[in-house]
């Protein structure tokens, strides 16, 4: 259900499936799949879809009443084509005024729903745009003026909206949900707000939509979408330091960390590990993906990712250490990916 206009999911369905089918069906194709905006997730980035669809459509239909007309003074005789004041002042003058002037309006109000939360308090998310990776911040969660850091992936509840306030680190990003919500630029030294609301819970994809260096296509994050008790499940555990490793290896994963220096650009809460140029890593093990979407989160592919950060995503701010001997790297894979 909607929550604001309390319309049904299957009548908006309906009438959004036949528009598609219709004046879009090229991009049809393109409907299903955790980014899309013609699949939307939350009321947010479906009002967004009918404010498109209204402006596909209704472009469409006098676009082609145009043609046809331009079509038709062609060929018709003159004296078959009377009262040209009439079209000049009716179709040139009155008709763009009454027609703009009604979008301007509906616009306005689609812009005032997305950044209204129909008075329930938000759940405020804070997210930096670094050269090539998502930082994600939930104040007022961690313990006393502690925050809680994480990075590459919002885990918010289903059904509540969530404030994100984005900036950027270094240069312009831009933060875009296309399934929750609308896009919005991050500014180095300037906070930008929207509000994404997702009421369908599943793993969305949201990207970096503001070409921001060689690496911007792999800048990519998830939005997990959690029914709220799982969602205070996830604070919970989130909270939480890294486990302490479990038997041989693992303990000699965290030494090997350590030793590599990796604590001085990332860090691992429950060790000395507290850099802050990467990603936090206290649950690196539980993420959906590595390195801002651009590997899948395995043992071997973090290893891979340790041993050639530079082949894999080049000038992202992350060293290869083609130094660390197997045994090492393999040690510190398993420690990572056992952080859930
Ligand atoms: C000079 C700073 C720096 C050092 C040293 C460094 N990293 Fe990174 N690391 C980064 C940055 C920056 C990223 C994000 C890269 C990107 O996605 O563009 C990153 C990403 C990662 C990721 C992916 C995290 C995620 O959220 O997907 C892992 C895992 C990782 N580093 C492990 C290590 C390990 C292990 C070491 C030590 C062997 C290490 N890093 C040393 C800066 C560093
Ligand atoms: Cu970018």
């Amino acid at each position: 259900m909607d929550r604001r206009s309390g319309r049904s999911e299957g009548c908006r369905r309906n009438w959004r499936g036949a528009a598609l089918a219709g004046g879009m069906g090229l991009l049809a194709a393109c409907e299903q799949g955790p980014q899309s905006a013609l699949h939307p997730a939350g009321s947010n980035a479906e009002a967004i879809l009918d404010l498109t669809l209204l402006l596909v459509a209704g472009g469409g239909v006098i676009f082609l009443f145009v043609m046809a007309l331009a079509g038709y003074a062609v060929i018709a005789r003159p004296e078959r084509f009377p009262g040209s004041r009439a079209w000049i002042i009716g179709g040139g003058i009155v008709f763009p005024i009454v027609t703009l002037t009604a979008l301007q309006v509906y616009e306005f109000a689609v812009a005032r729903q997305l950044s209204d939360t129909g008075g329930v308090e938000p759940l405020r998310i804070e997210v930096t745009g670094h050269m090539w990776w998502w930082e994600v911040r939930y104040p007022g969660v961690g313990e006393g003026d502690e925050v809680l850091r994480t990075a590459n992936r919002l885990v918010i509840p289903a059904g509540r909206p969530v404030e994100v306030v984005v900036t950027a680190a270094d240069v312009i990003h831009s933060f875009w949900v296309p399934s929750l919500g609308g896009k919005m630029d991050m500014i180095p030294g300037h906070e930008n707000r929207l509000i994404l609301v997702g009421e369908r819970p599943g793993t969305y994809r949201g990207q970096c939509a503001e070409y921001c260096g060689a690496q911007h296509a792999l800048m990519a994050f998830d939005v997990v979408v959690e029914p709220p008790e799982r969602f205070e499940d996830w604070l919970a555990a989130e909270r939480r330091p890294a486990a302490e490793p479990d038997g041989p290896q693992q303990a000699a994963g965290r030494d090997a960390f350590l030793r590599a220096g990796c604590g001085a650009c990332h860090t691992v809460r429950g060790t000395p590990a507290n850099g802050a140029a990467g990603p936090d890593l206290t649950h690196v093990g539980g993420r959906g993906a590595l390195a801002a979407g651009t590997l899948p989160n395995t043992p071997e592919a973090l290893a891979g990712w340790i041993a050639g950060a530079q082949h894999i995503k080049p000038e992202n701010r992350m060293p290869s250490f083609p130094i660390l001997g197997g045994d090492d790297l393999h040690a510190i894979a398993v420690w990572l990916e056992s952080l859930k």
